[in-house]
């Protein structure tokens, strides 16, 4: 808890939205262009699901201790 995840849109074309939406803990990178980054603070212990708003596929699961 506390550390901070970058999230780097490395695709050469597509543009990524990663967001948690969660009962306790939300996070919402907006769109990313290639190439953009956002950051993530881990604020609060727990597992999280990290989705992609432009491609419903894309699904990272995130342990938070
Ligand atoms: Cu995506």
């Amino acid at each position: 808890m506390g550390d901070t995840i970058t999230l780097i849109n490395s695709d050469e074309t597509a543009v990524h939205h990663a967001f948690i939406d969660a009962d306790r803990f939300v996070f919402d990178a907006g769109d990313q262009e290639p190439g953009m980054q956002a950051t993530l603070i881990l604020r609060v212990p727990g597992d999280f699901i990290i989705q992609c708003g432009i491609h419903p596929k894309m699904k990272l699961t995130l342990h938070v201790q």
